[in-house]
């Protein structure tokens, strides 16, 4: 097991998510100084990561009404032979994962290799020291063979992963609908990117969650045991920690409207009442009239063709669609296009 650093120049993994040293820790708080001055203010979703945040996604994903992940976890089982086949089978090299989390869906993409006769290096990306020490423990218990890699980076920047084995294709994944929380610029930046780190012929496999009742999206979101809720206040424990700041999660609602006509789930802490919060190294007191809000997440649903259009805006030409039976969640399996299309 091999452990790649790129949230600090090195040592000990943040315990915090990009709680870390020198030039990244500036660059931290320089980015929530900016998105906390924006209209509408706003928190980046990677901020929900520290170790409590990983932990409480962890039991989101286990809520009765969080209906992607075991969707897509299905999905995978099913369609992981058709899948691992088409980017290779035997040959296929490796796995590079993005956002891993738990890994614990990844696992059936791993099983499906190694029932075709392959051993595939298995590359976890993740901003959490938490998730990544979770997908350690997950697959040293379930497939000890598969080796594994660890790069605890956060991939809105520059990415330095390991140097491709070579030998068979590479398979990346961005599964559970996390590409939903991007908006396309900043999607298609990620997705060409990651196609950056490809040859021509490797591939790509992206999760998204879809277009569907927006009943069901709502309480998937607004869970009646208030996990949610919890996992959206602890953003501001995670600013706290890094900045110094002195945000009171009690002073905030956690408000998660569906969107129906941008198509996407916003969650925002709402102030209570009128609050003028020290943000310590932020510099200066942040003024928040009552009801204003503070937006953590946004989570978007796709249509298909809008999925396989980011794949194609990216520099992959998609080759293969899977969709959950009720039509909730798709996977997107797109090749790497020789040329940078995109780019
Ligand atoms: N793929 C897993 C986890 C999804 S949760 C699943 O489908 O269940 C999103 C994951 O992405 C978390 O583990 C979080 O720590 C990670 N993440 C979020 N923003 C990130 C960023 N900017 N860089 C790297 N990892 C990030
Ligand atoms: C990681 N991401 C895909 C989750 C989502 O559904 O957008 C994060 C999450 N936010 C609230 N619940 C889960």
């Amino acid at each position: 097991m091999r452990r790649l650093e790129q949230l600090q120049g090195g040592g000990k993994p943040a315990r915090t998510a990009a709680l870390v040293s020198g030039d990244a820790e500036a660059a931290a708080l320089a980015e929530l100084r900016e998105a906390l001055a924006r209209t509408p203010r706003e928190i980046p979703c990677k901020y929900l990561y520290d170790d409590r945040g990983s932990a409480l996604f962890e039991q989101i994903t286990r809520l009765p009404e969080y209906y992607p992940t075991r969707t897509e976890h299905a999905l995978l089982v099913a369609q992981a032979g058709a899948i691992v086949e088409a980017a290779g089978g035997a040959r296929l090299s490796e796995m590079v994962e993005l956002g891993s989390g738990a890994a614990s869906k990844t696992v059936a993409l791993l099983e499906a290799a190694l029932r075709l006769g392959g051993t595939p290096r298995y590359v976890a990306v993740d901003i959490s020291a938490h998730a990544l020490a979770r997908t350690r423990e997950l697959l040293a218990h379930a497939r000890p063979e598969i080796p594994v890699d660890e790069v605890l980076a956060d991939y809105t920047q520059e990415l330095r992963l390991p140097a491709a084995l070579g030998g068979g294709p590479r398979l990346a994944l961005f599964l559970g609908g996390t590409i939903g929380n991007d908006e396309d610029p900043d999607a298609i930046r990620l997705l060409s990117r990651v196609r950056g780190h490809l040859a021509p012929g490797d591939l790509l496999l992206l999760g998204a969650n879809l277009v569907t009742d927006p009943g069901v999206i709502h309480a998937a979101y607004n869970d009646s045991a208030g996990v949610t809720a919890e996992f959206n206040r602890n953003i501001l424990r995670n600013v706290n920690a890094l900045a110094r700041s002195a945000f009171d999660p009690g002073e905030f609602d956690h408000y998660a409207p569906y969107v129906v006509e941008r198509q996407r789930i916003e969650m925002w802490l709402v102030a209570r009442h009128t609050l003028d919060v020290d943000l310590g190294l932020l510099g200066g007191p942040l003024k928040l009239a009552r009801s204003e809000g503070i937006r953590t997440e946004i989570s978007r649903r796709f249509t298909r063709e809008q999925v396989l259009h980011l794949l194609d805006e990216s520099g992959f030409a998609p080759e293969h669609w899977f969709e959950s039976p009720r039509g909730r969640f798709g996977l997107a399996l797109g090749r790497a296009r020789a040329s940078l299309r995109g780019l």
